[in-house]
């Protein structure tokens, strides 16, 4: 659809007009504000509705139901998650639409986890009117967008109100981090001047579900060089460590790894975003760090030459450093020059795009006649490492009514179905999850980027929206998943009314243990009174089913049995509530 002609939209503005019995003569500001996100692409809307954006949304119902749809939350925090898991799960941007003032504010967190994250997420959000000296929404919302989103931009006038919104469009489109645009209220109310009104959009209407190709960097020659003389004065007995993050994730990246990692006898190990990416592997151990796989840690802290390719070696990753030996050799790749070395001193940076570096690499390691194929991959090491299990690490007694959470994540790996889609919220239960289900990198969104607990149900509510968008544009078959504690769950319940009224396909995995979890294991481990941190749940599935969902409780693992059927193609959201062993810990506290 082209966006409108000055001819056109006089024509339009007189129908509409003639519907909503206004006298003006130019279009509202609202209404352009709709048209340009339909001539952007955009399909999906997140959105809590205020006084200030009512008739926005009414425009939308009206105007654009057939290009858009508008899913009307039951909380601004639910609608900025799922507007953020939305952007994390494929190429398509965010939209999320809240009212100023107090609707904001109640969005922090979720703006906070998306800028962690560098989620392409637009916000646009109204201010109070330019002349409005008494406004009872009215606080310091710029600096909190600031402090939360980070890039703000801020309409000052009705002639600049379509450049701003597509500033703000091309921003979050070409960008790695969310954009807010702020609008007057009285503007985005009020008549926009015919003239501002383009005859040709400035962009392509695929802006809103594409994401440009990042440029690819040549690494420098000489420091593949040197990468490789490293590697040749390392240890040779003992297994190097390639360890990939998400900025080598795409898969043609992981073939080139794994060529790599066979010339040089490595071990595969991954960061906590860059799961499964070698999953089947039989030389990879899964991902390190402090929720890591004990295995893998155990690979990363004796190894004496580590290659860590498009990761920042951050803190979750090596422990705070502890897990690379005072004598190891770090060679870091990314294409990032500001991340070499940031958190974790190496001893040679190469700011290249992953794949190049690694086909660079190859090409140096063969020149320089290393092939240590079979070398150190001995059927010693592929039987350690098929034998180990992160889930085995130690025995607790069993408990009735409740079923042990590792035995549960391992049986609901082969009922769930097979095309997923998996993310989380905060807390101990979907710690296990990272260990036992199988999810590649593009098919997990590992969420809790600012730590917070709360947001697993709205961010899963948005992955089932994506992959419904998808599923209309390219026939996707994934199905949503997404694992959450009972604390997280009862922070945004009301989204599961959302998912259900909007008929989203999701599977929520929730883990009762009546308990705040990871604080009852910190303070049981520190021999504080962990009874503290539990708390009686009532029936979650009861109030799951009241709320419109498919709800099952399992309290014991066959339970799943009777039930894997209906979890293969849901028309909407199912929650399997699993009462689990409050006791059972995971090996990180
Ligand atoms: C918004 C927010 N509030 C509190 C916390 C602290 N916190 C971290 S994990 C956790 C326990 C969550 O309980 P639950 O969702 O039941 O998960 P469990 O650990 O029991 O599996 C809490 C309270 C947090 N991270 N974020
Ligand atoms: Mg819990």
């Amino acid at each position: 659809m082209p966006f409108t002609s000055k001819k056109n939209s006089a024509v339009l503005t007189r129908a509409i007009q003639g519907r909503m019995r206004q006298p003006t003569t130019t279009m509202r500001g609202y209404e352009a504000v709709n048209r340009l996100l339909v001539a952007a692409g955009v399909e999906t809307v997140f959105q809590y509705m205020a006084e200030d954006t009512m008739e926005l949304f009414a425009d939308m119902e009206r105007t654009h139901a057939d290009d858009l749809s508008v899913i009307h939350t039951r909380h601004e925090q639910g609608a900025m998650a799922m507007a953020d898991a939305y952007a994390r799960a494929g190429s398509r941007i965010g939209v999320c639409i809240v009212g100023r003032g107090p609707g904001i504010a109640q969005t922090g967190t979720a703006m906070l986890n998306a800028r962690t994250n560098g989620s392409r997420l637009l916000v646009i959000v109204p201010t109070p009117a330019r002349d409005d000296d008494h406004d009872p929404k009215d606080f310091d919302q710029t600096g909190y967008l600031r402090s939360t989103i980070g890039d703000v931009l801020t309409v000052r006038s009705e002639t600049t109100l379509l450049d701003q919104v597509t500033e703000g469009l091309r921003r979050t489109h070409l960008g790695e981090s969310p954009v807010a645009v702020q609008v007057p209220k009285d503007i985005l109310k009020g008549s926009i001047p015919d003239e501002t009104i383009l005859d040709d959009l400035p962009f392509d209407a695929s802006l809103a579900t594409t994401r440009p190709d990042p440029p690819r960097i040549e690494p420098d020659p000489d420091k593949i060089d040197a990468a490789v003389d490293l590697f040749l004065d390392a240890d040779a007995y003992q297994p190097p460590v390639i360890l990939a993050g998400t900025g080598a994730a795409a898969p043609e990246t992981r073939e080139t790894i794994e060529t790599l990692a066979e010339r040089l006898s490595a071990v595969l190990l991954t960061t906590l975003k860059n799961i499964d990416a070698f999953a089947d592997h039989p030389f990879a151990t899964g991902f390190s760090g402090s929720w890591g796989d004990q295995l893998s840690n155990e690979f990363l802290s004796e190894a004496s030459y580590v290659l860590a390719i498009g990761c920042s070696l951050n803190d979750h990753t090596v422990y705070d450093g502890d897990l690379i030996a005072d004598d190891a050799t770090v060679v870091h790749v990314d294409a990032d020059p500001a991340s070499i070395g940031r958190f974790t001193p190496v001893d040679l940076g190469i700011v290249g795009d992953a794949h190049r570096t690694v086909e660079a690499l190859i090409e140096a390691v063969d020149r320089a006649g290393i092939d240590r194929e079979g070398e150190l991959w001995t059927d010693d090491l592929r039987k350690r490492i098929a034998d180990y299990s992160a889930l085995d690490w130690r025995e607790f007694p069993e408990a009735d009514g409740a079923v042990d959470p590792r035995a549960l994540t391992r049986k609901l790996e082969t009922i769930l179905p097979g095309a997923r889609l998996v993310g989380n919220d905060g807390g101990q239960f979907r710690k296990w999850s990272f260990h036992a289900l199988t999810a590649r990198p593009e098919d997990s969104i590992v969420g809790c980027d600012f730590a917070a607990i709360g947001l697993g149900v709205p961010m899963g509510v948005g992955l089932g929206q994506y992959l419904k968008d998808e599923r209309r544009a390219n026939g996707e078959d994934r199905v949503a998943i997404t694992f959450t504690g009972d604390g997280g769950f009862m922070m945004s319940i009301q989204e599961l009314e959302t998912a259900a009224r909007h008929d989203i396909p999701l599977i929520v995995v929730l883990g009762n243990d009546s308990s705040l979890g990871s604080e009852y294991h910190y303070l049981d481990v520190q021999g504080d009174a962990a009874e503290v941190a539990r708390i009686d749940t009532p029936n979650l599935a009861d109030v799951s089913a009241a709320l419109g969902t498919e709800a099952h409780r399992i309290t014991a693992l066959d339970d799943l049995d009777a039930i894997a059927d209906r979890l293969q193609d849901p028309e909407g959201p199912v929650v399997l509530e699993c009462v689990i062993d409050h006791e059972v810990r995971h090996h990180s506290y």
